[in-house]
């Protein structure tokens, strides 16, 4: 068995990991990463596009920020297609100025993949039977890699492995509450090589459904459509899949609609999850192995970095000043952001999709809730300011 010693180890090579990675690498605290998949695995899943301006502003802070300067859109506002009608939502006019930057989750981690590499920082990929020793007096994390036993003693250990991940599950019963809500939908993303059918994000309430128009950049369109759970991705043909997304249109944009090849098709399901404390002794959850949102508000990404953002702040002001302050606040402060986001991405599902088991009275009530939303500026406004991403303050990222 090999032995390794470090400060930080960091379960989990998506976006949480990565970025926490990076921030202690700035701040001169050795970690190591962990990750069951390979590297190119990693690097290719598609998932999040939208980047709160405070996560545009924390990636800024890493300084691996120079594809997303060169390649993000940003966008100040967004479209909600509701009743046939389009509303256009003025994001920057409704907040003071703050905007969104479409900028792919994939493109987020390749960077991140690419500075450590660059940085010569130690991770592990394709490390296998992960698994949590200690986390209250000696943290120890084991694996096995190419064929050998490893074990990493540290101070710290940063559960940053997703919904699906060892950290929460070593975390025993009766030290920790979830609290959990499962939708009867999910959502059928196709992302292909065409042009957007518009300048910016349309959000789709129709009878059939809900559909989202977005994009990755000019040429590359990323779509989505509500469908039941009980659908399977390989009976959607592309066909089928276009025409269904232009009967959830309005007339000037089904005519637009560039449809082509699907580059890749899947099928979320929808859930909204949280765990709570978020903090074990020595061990931290962050991003989605402590919490899930339903996408419909753009949060889940934007979750993990101020996760993140509190996290790897906490550990500097431990390493650099010896204070435990930030270590302690860890939870409290993440749940507070979490649960507001929670909130919102619960709403934006309920008010955009279509729920079979819900009455006429339902129906009624949810139509006039939208018009109110989008007829009010302060309907747009609360709307538009938990979309572009409640503020947060983070003292000491910018020291060495
Ligand atoms: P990840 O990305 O799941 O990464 C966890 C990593 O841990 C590894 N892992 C392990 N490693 C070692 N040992 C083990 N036992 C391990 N078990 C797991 C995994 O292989 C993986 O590499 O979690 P992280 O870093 O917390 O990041 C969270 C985000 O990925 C997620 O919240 C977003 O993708 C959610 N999301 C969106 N978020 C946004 O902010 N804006 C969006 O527009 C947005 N759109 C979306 C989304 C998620 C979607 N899906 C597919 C769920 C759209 C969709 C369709
Ligand atoms: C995406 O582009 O993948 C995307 C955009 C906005 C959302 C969810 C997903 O609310």
């Amino acid at each position: 068995m090999q032995t390794l010693k470090t400060k930080v180890a960091i379960i989990g090579s998506g976006p949480a990991g990565l970025l926490l990675g990076q921030l202690l690498y700035k701040a001169g605290i050795d970690h190591i990463i962990v990750e069951r998949r390979s590297a190119d695995y990693v690097a290719s899943r598609i998932r999040a596009g939208i980047l709160e301006q405070v996560s545009v502003d924390l990636l800024t802070k890493t300084d691996v920020d120079q594809n997303l300067k060169a390649h993000g859109l940003p966008h100040s506002g967004i479209e909600i297609l509701a009743q046939g009608r389009k509303h256009r939502l003025d994001l920057a006019a409704l907040t003071d100025g703050k905007q969104v930057t479409v900028y792919g989750q994939t493109e987020v981690t390749k960077d991140l993949m690419q500075a450590r590499e660059q940085a010569d920082l130690v991770s592990f990929y394709e490390a296998y039977k992960v698994k949590i020793d200690d986390f209250y007096d000696e943290p120890t994390v084991s694996f096995e890699y190419q064929n050998q036993v490893y074990q990493i003693e540290c101070d710290f250990i940063a559960g940053c492995d997703g919904y699906h991940g060892v950290c929460r599950a070593s975390v025993p019963e009766d030290k920790i509450k979830t609290f959990e809500k499962v939708y009867p939908f999910g959502w059928l993303g196709v992302l292909a090589d065409v042009p957007p059918v518009a300048d910016e994000l349309i959000y789709v309430q129709s009878e059939r459904g809900f559909a989202l128009c977005s994009m990755r950049s000019e040429t590359r369109s990323r779509y989505y459509l509500q469908v039941p759970l009980t659908d399977k991705v390989e009976n959607w043909s592309d066909a089928q899949f276009w025409d269904e997304l232009k009967n959830r249109l309005d007339p000037e944009s089904q005519k637009k609609l560039v449809t082509g090849p699907s580059i890749e098709k899947s099928i979320a399901p929808l859930r909204s999850f949280v765990t709570e404390p978020m903090r074990f002794g020595k061990l931290f959850l962050a991003g989605d192995a402590a919490h899930i949102v339903p996408p419909t508000g753009a949060k889940g990404l934007n979750l993990a970095a101020s996760d993140i953002a509190y996290l790897s702040s906490a550990l500097i002001q431990y390493y650099q000043e010896g204070s435990e302050q930030g270590i302690d606040k860890y939870s409290e402060k993440c749940l507070q952001r979490v649960w507001k986001a929670e909130r919102f991405s619960w709403w934006m599902t309920h008010l955009l999709h279509r729920f079979e088991t819900e009455s006429e009275f339902d129906h009624k009530i949810k139509q006039a809730e939208l018009n109110y939303i989008l007829g009010s500026e302060a309907g747009q406004m609360t709307l538009a300011e938990n979309y572009v991403g409640l503020p947060y303050e983070i003292q000491n990222l910018n020291k060495r």
